[in-house]
């Protein structure tokens, strides 16, 4: 039986904590469901499969879930609902639970509007915003409205694309049961998601059957998984369906391939398809046509059971997945200048990540060994300074004491080596929340804007300019704040940005959370062009989260056609320590 995936069951208890919101419930409670849901985004391994195992003992053994909410989670593994949650939402007017994932719109104001607008969703929203009808109302005005509208387009773009790191579980799970048919082996992703792009629109399966008269029950077998919603077409070599994932739906295209188009059709549908055209455009130069069904000429197939014999019929080398969007790979190809794109085999450790110093969830102890368990040498600790309230920010006491207790821990640890570090904020002046001499006690510094985004963009750019030139910052953290699908970048000129971090010696981070990828792919290009360094950093708050964050983090790397050369944490410690100006 399909199970929930975590980012469902996370999405759910947030949304639980938002309707305790609405109806005033007490700050602990509140807290208690948007930390489990975050705990359980962060869970590396199916939370069906740890009940499967160990019930409810393996969810309260989670970290940030107690047995009330252990309790809920079995319930929507066991019947895919929770009787709960359906009363919170009998509760409330029509439609505030689609108006409370609308950016800007909180809960209280969402209630206000289905009461006095009777709005029953984004679509009315927007029309009554549209309308201006929401400004006249208390505490409401044109600003607002506007605002709402942002947030209205903001939500209607996410709805659009799925953020990578919510389909690609679920593409390995679709792909997982498919390959699972003895007939038709090896069933492929191709499309956006291969190539990694940051968010995808629909997701594209490939199936090989050994014979045709195989074909029907691939089929079948794809157009009854579990979590589809409803078959929008079917023939004899393709069907579409919508799958329910979470809060939301995405298209899924399969498509059923003989063997000795293997190569031609996921390259063809692996895109871009200005790559493609490209491609395509090299064979017609040697009289070859390039299709889905493989490498021709005149009528006879030369190749195209494998991507490498297309990429060798138009004389270029295997162009990796991440970096076919028609934006040069074609012609460095040609040229021998294609970039040796970094793995995740190159990074000795990660330079971002919250113990229970502040906000992680776990002690200092527990993410040294996790980090030697994934091959690292070196984890830097990097929690918040004290701006961060909210996120128990250390002021430069309990820093120093956390500090002592990484020495000691050090001395013990074999094969790992925790940093010092803090993820500091940049203030509005662009100054730091801690002073020199506390920076001067640490090896890593992340600078990061965590307010104020509001300011205009020559401010901003001036107050992270400014943070970069301090001496000892290391790391400029997620560099435009943006969060996928949730909030836009603020206005900073990034251009600017990166320019200072190169005269400054200073690494740009790239963030590897799921809504974060911050520094996006084309930001990363420019960045390696420019000559400033990229960090690929975890910013778990969990040690679960660390081997997602590679694979993300380094996929997105790629995209930006970043070498190992290009990658702070690319580097083995010892290395590392030289250029912190730390070796000893
Ligand atoms: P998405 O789904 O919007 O995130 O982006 P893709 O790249 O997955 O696009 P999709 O699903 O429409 O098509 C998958 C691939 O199929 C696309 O990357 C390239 C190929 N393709 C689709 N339509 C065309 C076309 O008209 N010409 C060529 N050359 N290739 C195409
Ligand atoms: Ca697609
Ligand atoms: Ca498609
Ligand atoms: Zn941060």
């Amino acid at each position: 039986m399909y199970s929930m995936q975590n980012p469902e069951i996370a999405a759910i208890l947030e949304r639980i904590s938002e309707l305790l919101e609405v109806k005033g419930e007490i700050r602990f409670k509140i807290q208690a469901y948007q930390k489990a849901a975050r705990a359980l985004e962060n869970l590396d391994r199916p939370a069906a499969e740890l009940h499967a195992e160990g019930g409810l003992k393996a969810l309260t053994g989670i970290p940030g879930i107690g047995e009330g909410i252990a309790k809920k989670i079995e319930e929507l593994l066991a019947t895919g609902r929770l009787k709960y949650y359906e009363e919170l939402k009998a509760e409330l007017p029509k439609g505030v639970e689609e108006l409370l994932e609308v950016p800007h719109l909180g809960p209280k104001t969402a209630v206000m509007l289905a009461e006095k607008l009777r709005v029953t969703g984004v679509a009315s929203l927007e029309k009554a915003l549209r309308g201006h009808r929401v400004a006249p109302l208390p505490r409401m005005g044109e600003k607002m409205e506007e605002k709402l509208l942002r947030g209205v387009e903001i939500w209607k773009r996410g709805q659009e694309r799925m953020p990578l790191g919510e389909a690609l579980p679920l593409a390995k799970e679709i792909s997982g049961s498919l390959a699972g048919i003895p007939s038709a082996p090896g069933v492929e992703y191709a499309g956006s998601l291969r190539r990694m792009k940051e968010t995808v629109g629909d997701l594209d399966f490939l199936a090989f059957p050994r014979k045709p008269a195989d074909a029907p029950a691939v089929m079948d077998a794809f157009v009854s998984l579990p979590q589809v919603t409803q078959v929008t077409a079917r023939g004899e070599t393709k069907a579409q369906v919508r799958l329910a994932a979470g809060r939301r739906t995405v298209d899924a295209d399969l498509r059923v391939v003989e063997p000795a188009s293997r190569g031609a059709a996921l390259h063809y549908f692996t895109g871009s398809k200005a790559h493609n055209i490209l491609v395509r455009e090299l064979g017609v130069k040697r009289g070859l046509k390039i299709s889905e069904y493989g490498v021709f000429r005149g009528a006879k197939r030369v190749g195209g059971a494998t991507e490498e014999e297309i990429f060798r019929s138009v004389g270029l080398p295997f162009i990796p997945p991440e970096i076919r969007e028609g934006a040069g790979e074609v012609e460095a190809a040609a040229a021998g200048k294609l970039p040796r794109l970094v793995e995740e085999g190159d990074l000795h450790g990660d330079l971002h990540i919250h113990s229970d110093w502040s906000d992680g969830s776990q002690p200092l102890a527990e993410l040294a060994e996790a980090a030697r368990k994934l091959g690292y040498e070196y984890l830097a600790v990097t929690d918040h300074s004290q701006a961060v309230r909210i996120a128990n920010g250390l002021t430069p006491a309990r820093l120093r004491v956390r500090n002592k207790e990484i020495d000691r821990l050090n001395s013990k640890l074999r094969g790992i080596r925790l940093l010092k570090g803090a993820e500091v904020d940049i203030l509005k002046d662009g100054s730091l929340d801690y002073p020199d001499e506390v920076l001067a006690g640490l090896d890593v510094i992340i600078a990061s804007v965590h307010s104020g985004f509001n300011l205009p963009e020559a401010e901003q750019t001036r107050r992270v300019v400014r943070a970069l030139g301090n001496r000892y910052v290391t790391i400029l953290g997620h560099p435009t704040g943006r969060l996928i699908g949730e909030r836009e970048a603020y206005p900073i000129d990034i251009g600017e940005v990166i320019r200072a971090a190169a005269d400054n010696g200073k690494c740009l981070e790239l963030n590897a959370q799921v809504q974060r990828l911050d520094l996006a792919d084309i930001h990363l290009h420019r960045a390696k062009e420019a000559g400033a360094m990229v960090a690929i950093d975890s910013d778990a708050h969990h040690v679960s989260f660390l081997p997602v964050a590679r694979k993300l983090g380094v996929a997105m790397a790629r995209r930006g056609w970043l070498e190992e050369g290009d990658v702070l944490n690319a580097l083995p410690l010892s290395a590392l320590l030289k250029k912190l100006g730390r070796g000893r």
